[in-house]
């Protein structure tokens, strides 16, 4: 049986208050073409699969259309399980009659008595579909001491023991942070104080876990326990990451084969560091202009409207930083005082830039005397 893992879609999401949704569904259009060109018999969407709990209308329609695609076109089943971003409850609207056609949502707590079964030419494979819940939501629903995710995914996977011997192929699906995982700053935490870490050891019992939550593309504990990754750089702080899916052929004994799948966005995400002239160079010839931007600037001195020079070349500039203007290596100091220190030098740079000349000393003497006087003010 070959699956498509995928997860993190958060449909609807912005970035730099800039809508994804036409990058999104242009990774999507890839997503359903490599389910056909797969052969794939199954989607798996580990969670987050809209960004807030009430998305858009237009996130809610870009979902409807892909899986009308993969189930009604391609007739792929697909099992999808709600994340920390989801509104499980309008996530599950409609589920028990799509079941019927091939749709999958498990987004609540009772998990379904027997799991989802899938058959090939070797028989059953049984999918385990734990949506994302908090052990409060845990302790409640069954009246037992769970204070961590860990103790609540574990109880989880307990309750299912009898199921998953009574298969010979068992596959997870899971919205949760595995102890030793590799976060970005994409993922919104789950709990505070380390308290939302779950052991891999609890995954052990399946031939493959297929996970959401973490949006890098890894495995823990064991190479059948991993993360698709999100389908979208959400940060820049992944902006190295390859994003992908993952493929898994599940052989008559349970063995995984698996493989990654490269996903190309329309636009990439890139950060670019240099002075505002080295930069304005090489976007004369940069052939991804129109990716989403972090720039750093190196300059040391003030510049006027850089975002608007930057944007001439590269129009998808969303975010500027400038470590040169207050100088490196200077924790100790606070910000504020660096500003005091820099402002006249600054003013020198903007002078210079307006007038195109130079302050002369009669100048020089005005302004340094009208910033003193401005501190003094201050400190009195
Ligand atoms: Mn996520």
């Amino acid at each position: 049986m070959r699956l498509l893992h995928t997860s993190d879609w958060h449909i609807g999401r912005q970035f730099h208050n800039v809508s994804l949704l036409e990058d999104q569904s242009f990774i999507l259009d890839q997503i359903v073409s490599i389910a056909a060109d797969q052969k794939i018999d199954v989607l798996l969407l580990a969670g987050d699969v809209y960004d807030r709990s009430v998305p858009p209308s237009s996130a809610v329609s870009l979902l409807d259309d892909v899986f009308d695609r993969i189930c009604r076109h391609l007739k792929v089943p697909a099992i999808i399980i709600s994340g920390n971003h989801d509104g499980a409850e309008r996530l599950a609207f409609g589920s028990r009659q799509m079941s019927e056609s091939g749709l999958y949502i498990i987004s609540s707590l009772p998990l379904a008595q027997s799991p989802i079964i899938l058959d090939d030419q070797h028989g059953p494979v049984a999918f385990h579909a734990i949506p994302y819940v908090d052990p409060v939501t845990v302790r409640h629903r069954y009246r037992v001491e769970t204070a961590t995710h860990d103790e609540a995914i574990a109880f989880l996977i307990d309750q299912l023991g009898d199921q998953i011997a009574a298969y010979h192929r068992n596959v997870a699906l899971g919205h949760l942070f595995l102890a030793g995982g590799d976060p970005t700053e994409s993922e919104r935490p789950l709990s505070l104080g380390g308290l939302d870490k779950v052991s891999p050891d609890h995954f052990r019992g399946f031939n493959y876990s297929a996970l959401g939550h973490l949006h890098g593309p890894q495995q823990k504990g064991e190479e059948n326990i991993r993360y698709s990754g999100s389908i979208l750089k959400y940060s820049f702080s992944e902006q190295k990451q390859k994003k992908a899916v993952t493929i898994v052929e599940i052989d008559k004994e349970g063995k995984c084969n698996i493989e990654q799948i490269p996903l190309k966005p329309q636009k990439d995400l890139r950060v670019l560091e240099g002075t505002l002239d080295e930069i304005l160079r090489q976007g004369v010839t940069d052939a991804d202009k129109d990716d989403y931007l972090l720039v750093r600037l190196t300059d040391t001195h003030a510049i006027l409207d850089i975002m608007q020079k930057l944007r001439e070349v590269y129009p998808n500039v969303l975010h500027l930083e400038r470590p040169g203007l207050m100088g490196r290596g200077d924790e100790y100091k606070t910000r504020r005082e660096l500003l005091q220190k820099g402002e006249l030098n600054m003013f020198k740079d903007f002078f210079q830039q307006v007038s195109g000349e130079e302050l002369s000393s009669d100048q020089l003497t005005v302004i340094e005397k009208a910033l003193e006087e401005i501190h003094h003010k201050e400190e009195s």
